[in-house]
Formats: structure tokens, C-alpha cells, sequence
């Protein structure tokens, strides 16, 4: 079978948690991790050619390409026969995906297309401490070198 082609950034939430169900299944072993630099503002070809949204995560399998880390883990869940991390029904289903929409939580802000206008029309989108302009406000979650807090 050929590889599947998971399109990742390690300081992306949403690709982490694809990658984290895609280690506990085993499945990471079928997949080629494939590190992209993704930007609001500065398009990915390649990412592109994969999700019309320009997001990551982004999975290339079978001719088909999936998109949107839910659908992802959903489609991942549903290629091995070990334990379910999404319950297909009951009271376990609605835990784990509330868990998963906990954990998409951190990474969520405002849409691609508000973004990079104020981005390129240099907009303030943020105040920071000495009131100058700031950069474009991106989710510090998603930014290329975050990791995952602690937790308390
Ligand atoms: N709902 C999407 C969100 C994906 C997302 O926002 N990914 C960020 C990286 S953390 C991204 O690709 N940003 C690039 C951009 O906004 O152009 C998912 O769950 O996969």
C-alpha cells in the first residue's frame, strides 16, 4: 500500500493531534510526515495543492486528498482494527470528540481571509506593551516553534 502523506507543521495543535492518534494506532508507520511552513499571508504551493483552504494539517491518501484535523483523526480512526480513539457511537463518542474539540481550543482564531487582509493592510490586530504596531496576529499555538504547555 502506498504511503499516506500527512502535510504537518510540529508547532501546529491540529496536526499534532493527528499525529498523536496516528502514534497510538500504529498508523504513523504508514505515513510520510511531510514538515511544511504554512503563513496566512505567504502561501504554500504545495499545501495548496492539497487543501484549497491552504491549512495543515492535510493528508494525501488513495487519490483523495482530506483536509480539516477532524475529518483526519476520523479517517486515520477508521483504518485499523485496534481500540477506537473516536467511539463510532454513545456516550463515549460525544466525550471524545468534546475532547477533541478541547484540544482544537488553543489553535482557533479569527478566519484565513480576516487575517491577511489586516496583515496586509497593516492593521493593528494586537496591542502590544509599547503600543507600536504589532505583527499580524497569529495564534501562538500555531506558530512553527510552539509545544504543547505543561499541564497544571
Ligand atoms: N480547522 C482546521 C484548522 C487548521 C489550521 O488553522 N491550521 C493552521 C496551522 S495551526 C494553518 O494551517 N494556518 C495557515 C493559514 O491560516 O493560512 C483543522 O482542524 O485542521
Amino acid at each position: 500500500m502506498a504511503k499516506m502523506k500527512l502535510y504537518y507543521s510540529p508547532g501546529s495543535p491540529y496536526a499534532r493531534k493527528v499525529r498523536v492518534l496516528a502514534m497510538e494506532t500504529g498508523l504513523d508507520r504508514k505515513i510520510e510526515m511531510v514538515n511544511v511552513v504554512v503563513s496566512p499571508i505567504v502561501p504554500n504551493a504545495d499545501v495548496d495543492m492539497h487543501n484549497p483552504i491552504g491549512k495543515i494539517p492535510a493528508l494525501a491518501v488513495k487519490g483523495m486528498n482530506l483536509f480539516d484535523s477532524p475529518v483526519i483523526c476520523e479517517y486515520l480512526d477508521s483504518q485499523h482494527k485496534g481500540r477506537k480513539l473516536l467511539p463510532r457511537k454513545g456516550r463515549e463518542r460525544w466525550v471524545a470528540l468534546r475532547l477533541q474539540a478541547m484540544a482544537d481550543g488553543p489553535g482557533s482564531s479569527m478566519p484565513r481571509s480576516s487575517r491577511a487582509t489586516r496583515a496586509r493592510s497593516g492593521r493593528r490586530t494586537s496591542t502590544g506593551p509599547t503600543g507600536s504596531r504589532a505583527r499580524p496576529r497569529r495564534s501562538r499555538a500555531c506558530s512553527p516553534n510552539s509545544r504543547p504547555r505543561p499541564s497544571r
